[in-house]
């Protein structure tokens, strides 16, 4: 498997374990022409070509430069009750209900690029929200032309008050400065080696040390094929720069629980690796 990380030193691919450093920019390589045959050339590297620390974590950027990051949403029935027990009260259970079962998925626009946390990078929770949780999702790659090209991780950061309160207050529970966060690497999809479609979806939260909450599904419970995920996102509407699509959650802490300054984050998907994250 070939995994595409975004360093100090600018891309590098990792072919088990041989590095191969890139020269073009994050969004020139990934979003190019050239890709699949810089990914041949990685595949074919013998020996390592930069140091294995570059990708230790003090070294890893954002896994994105000009692209834009959506998301899905109720695509796991998980999120469907968990969202329609939270908006009961404001009169909006109905509406998960309903995008469950629909032929057209929710999507929203999740995060422009300098809203993206990095690897061990900090992500933040809302000064005007009490309920807040992440939500560790399957992030597709996707180039202009809307082809899967690979796959991240993905930290959903939500506000469940401020989405409870009313529906329509959604864009503000999911977006504001550090509500995403994506890496540690672009999986790079491969049709003779699939992502396999049990993956795990792994989150724990830690708090002075100690595991605060820790659950995991898996992609088998995923609603929506991604195919139709990105069909839908792609109608009527162009990306230049590519999108990265979160696929939703699967995985809802209990509702006495709430994210606190100084948790520790940490998302796996087999065999895209974890994603840690401080909340700021
Ligand atoms: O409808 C609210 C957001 C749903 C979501 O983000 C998810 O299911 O992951
Ligand atoms: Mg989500």
């Amino acid at each position: 498997m070939i995994r595409l990380y975004n360093t100090v030193a600018g891309p590098v691919f990792d072919a088990n374990g041989h590095l191969r450093p890139m020269r073009e920019s994050w969004s020139e390589l990934l979003m190019g022409d050239r890709l699949p045959t810089a990914i041949r050339e990685a595949r074919a590297v013998t020996r390592t070509g930069a140091d294995p620390t570059l990708l230790a974590e003090v070294n890893l950027l954002p896994p994105i430069a000009h692209e834009e990051v959506w998301a899905a949403g109720v695509t796991y029935l998980r999120s469907k009750v968990a969202r329609m027990e939270e908006s009961k009260d404001a009169g909006g259970g109905n509406f998960y209900d309903k995008v469950y079962e629909a032929p057209r998925p929710e999507l929203f626009f999740k995060a422009a690029p300098h809203r993206v946390a990095g690897p061990g990078q900090k992500v933040r929770i809302r000064h005007d929200s009490k309920w807040n949780v992440p939500e560790p999702e399957l992030a597709l790659v996707v180039n202009p032309k809307g082809l899967i090209l690979g796959f991240t991780i993905g930290n959903d950061m939500s506000s469940r008050d401020i989405e409870g309160e009313n529906p329509l207050y959604l864009p503000q529970a999911k977006v504001y400065d550090g509500c995403c966060a994506l890496g540690p690497c672009v999986l790079i999809a491969d049709p003779n080696e699939p992502l396999p479609k049990d993956a795990a979806v792994e989150l724990e939260i830690r708090r002075g040390g100690e595991v605060a909450f820790s659950g995991k599904t898996s992609l088998a419970q995923m609603k929506r094929k991604f195919e139709e995920l990105v069909s839908w996102l792609f109608r009527d509407n162009s990306f230049p720069s590519g999108v990265y699509l979160l696929t939703g959650t699967g995985v809802v802490p209990p509702d006495t629980f709430t994210l606190q300054s100084g948790d520790d984050i940490a998302i796996t998907i087999p065999p895209i690796g974890t994603l840690r994250n401080k909340v700021a």
